[in-house]
């Protein structure tokens, strides 16, 4: 059977890309892991030349992905700013107080509501990790610990009335079942309340390169026109977009209610004329694939060519998106001794597919290496900032995209 646009149905979809079977990018290993089988899916990207979204080929089930999971916002001093920023300017904007209700789909550790709370804002977080939500919990922001779904939405309404504002950080690309996700949130909203999103944008992922945020966790890479479509056909409207700096460039986009009348920004239509003739063309992504190739090679041969000139090579930050990055360029223990992340969570396991160990940032005193590959690019500041020692001491740095650049 054809496979069929997971927005609009349509067969006509047109695969421009495939990084090949991968490990999950979460799916971290522990040492007794590593001589077992490990599950690998394909990494597949197509487009739908009919709806403009660019979307995964094989999904793999959200149970499985997000029951347990080990990234947790508060690890960067970066996001703990973002979204402390983020729950001031939503305050205001809201006109946010004790009465007002906002709810986090996907709230991790918690993080953004802690900063809601300063506020006086009541908050409730939905997070589907049980860890995660027990953490969030400790730090005293109730969080049911579940999917969003028509049960959650009931309970909470039943407990503490509907949301003036709905959030979904990083989450609104890992749902498959994006039209039932929205009905949801509509139920859970007030008529004139807002959800807000934050997404990675493709077209920054397009010019930098950033294919290392393709991973099984993103079904969809949205443009502002992808979004456009799927809200405007599911009784609901964008009606202000931001450029946010996240993972590499992001967009958060205000939705109302169709109805609402709140007024539409001219941001809207100002993004929608810049997208285009780009990510409407299957062209763009056809070359976007070519350069993928090319960028996958030049960071493969500089990797291998530090290593022929005898130089130890270590890498900082395990994020899912190394998964990628390390599987497709085929970059294993073989070629980096050992990678340092700040979180414990992290600490003491191996990258799936790759089985590099991820260790505690002390290594670096321990075993110094050449060089550091810096896998966390998006927080590469502050990575850089906080091993400021290392390069005192002739330790190199190396950003692996768009290409290989030695600091
Ligand atoms: P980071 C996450 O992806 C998870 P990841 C998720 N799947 C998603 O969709 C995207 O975000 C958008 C470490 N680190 O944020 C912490 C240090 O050790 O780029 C993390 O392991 N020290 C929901 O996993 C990793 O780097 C530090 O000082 O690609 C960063 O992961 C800093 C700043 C980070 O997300």
């Amino acid at each position: 059977m054809k496979m069929k646009c997971k927005i609009c149905n349509n067969d006509n979809l047109v695969k421009f890309l495939s990084l090949g079977d991968t490990a999950l990018a979460n799916s971290y290993l522990s040492e007794k892991d590593l001589n077992k089988e490990e599950k690998k899916f394909p990494l597949d990207l197509c487009f739908c030349p009919t709806c403009n979204l660019v979307q995964l080929m094989y999904i793999v089930s959200p149970e499985v992905l997000f029951k347990h999971y080990l990234y947790v916002s508060s690890t960067s001093n970066t996001f703990k700013l973002h979204f402390a920023q983020m729950a001031e300017s939503l305050t205001g904007e809201c006109n946010l107080g004790e009465k007002s209700l906002a709810v986090d789909v996907g709230s991790n550790d918690g993080l953004l509501l802690k900063a809601f709370q300063k506020y006086g804002v009541k908050t409730i977080g939905v997070e589907p990790a049980t860890n995660l939500a027990r953490i969030a919990e400790q730090n005293d922001v109730e969080t049911i610990n579940d999917f969003l779904n028509y049960q959650v939405v009931d309970r909470i309404i039943n407990s503490n009335g509907k949301a003036d504002v709905v959030t979904a950080n990083n989450v609104f690309a890992h749902i498959a079942d994006i039209h039932g996700m929205l009905k949801n949130v509509k139920l859970l909203l007030k008529d004139d309340g807002i959800f807000v999103i934050e997404v990675a944008y493709l077209v920054d992922m397009l010019n930098q390169m950033t294919f290392d945020s393709i991973y099984h966790e993103h079904i969809f890479y949205y443009s502002l026109t992808s979004l456009d479509y799927i809200f405007k056909n599911n009784g609901m409207q964008i009606f202000k977009v931001q450029h946010v700096p996240s993972h590499g460039g992001s967009l958060r986009a205000f939705v109302k209610k169709q109805g609402s009348d709140i007024r539409v920004d001219s941001s809207v239509s100002e993004f929608l004329k810049k997208e285009k003739g780009l990510v409407d063309d299957i062209k763009t992504y056809k070359e976007f694939a070519t350069k993928v190739y090319t960028a996958k090679e030049k960071l493969k041969n500089s990797i291998r060519a530090l290593k022929g000139q005898g130089k130890r090579l270590a890498a900082y930050g395990a994020p899912a998106k190394a998964t990628t990055l390390l599987s497709f360029c085929e970059i294993d223990r073989n070629w980096i001794d050992y990678i340092v992340d700040d979180s414990p969570l992290k600490q003491g396991l191996f990258t799936p597919g790759t089985h590099i160990p991820i260790v505690s940032p002390r290594m670096l005193d321990e075993k110094m290496p050449d060089y550091i590959l810096i896998l966390a690019w998006n927080f590469a500041e502050e990575i850089l900032n906080k091993t400021k020692k290392y390069r005192d001491a002739g330790v190199q740095f190396i950003i692996p995209l768009p290409e290989p650049v030695i600091i």
